[in-house]
């Protein structure tokens, strides 16, 4: 399939509004995702090979905020264990369709069922595996412990969820470091200053980033038994969190 380039910021915009996820952002998804997160093909393959370690025979995965799908493809391509199914939900209609035409372009014996729905409301059943791929920071802050419990709940003992977030950090200095990093890592993947900072404008009332520390902090608080860092590059954090068994 050939990316089409991300070139939405190029241009100056006289005011700039919200980021949405939207038909526009759809159609360039996959080339703004990976000239923007360092480490993304990375975290999706991995996110693939946990799903061969973690899945539990006859068990739901769930792929929530999953866009055009990567995540659920991989998912698809690397896990052999008998009897799984995905669920990839998106409450972007845009991302939905595209992620539907992107997985039915994809053989394998691991059916995935898009759905439009929002992860706020969304009764979860049973579950042996979540991810969060840059998903939660697109969630209000008040209602991240909620939504954390109630897919702590939803998981099987033994579960895994898989959780990646950019982040903030309290010290101003390395804070301000690895921010810096990060746009130097976009420069270098061709994207301008101008287009650098008018995306920071349309994402800053939208996409609000917690510490690691709070992200760690709150998924011990809903009961993960284990929770690690896999991944860090810059301001790009994904974690392991894994729901113990009842006899642990
Ligand atoms: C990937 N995981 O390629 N309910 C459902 N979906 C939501 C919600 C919500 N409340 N809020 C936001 N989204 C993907 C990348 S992108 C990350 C995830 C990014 C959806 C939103 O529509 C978008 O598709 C996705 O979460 C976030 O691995 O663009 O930085």
């Amino acid at each position: 399939m050939t990316k089409q380039r991300d070139s939405i910021y190029a241009t100056p915009l006289t005011q700039v509004s919200d980021f949405a996820f939207d038909a526009q952002v759809a159609s360039v998804f996959p080339d703004m995702i990976n000239r923007s997160v360092p480490g993304y093909a990375t975290i999706v393959n991995t996110i693939g090979r946990l799903a061969n370690r973690y899945a539990q025979e006859n068990t739901r995965i769930y792929d929530l905020g999953c866009s055009l799908g990567a995540v659920s493809l991989s998912i698809k391509q690397q896990c052999t264990v008998p009897g799984v199914h995905i669920t990839a939900i998106d409450n972007s209609n845009a991302m939905v369709e595209r992620c539907q035409s992107h997985v039915n372009a994809y053989r394998g014996a691991i059916p995935i069922d898009v759905q439009v729905a929002d992860i706020l409301d969304y009764r979860f059943e049973p579950c042996s595996i979540i991810v969060l791929n840059f998903t939660l920071q697109f969630i209000e802050q008040e209602q991240r412990t909620s939504v954390i419990q109630k897919l702590y709940n939803a998981l099987l003992p033994g579960g895994l969820l898989v959780l990646s977030e950019k982040v903030t950090h309290e010290d101003p200095v390395a804070d301000a470091l690895l921010i810096d990093l990060h746009h130097e890592f976009k420069r270098e993947n061709g994207y301008s200053d101008l287009e650098i900072s008018q995306k920071r404008a349309a994402l800053e009332n939208v996409m609000r980033i917690d510490t690691p520390e709070r992200h760690e902090a709150r998924l011990r608080e809903t009961g993960f038994t284990t929770v690690q860092a896999w991944f860090r590059c810059f301001n790009f954090t994904s974690w392991i969190a894994i729901k113990g068994n009842a006899n642990e």
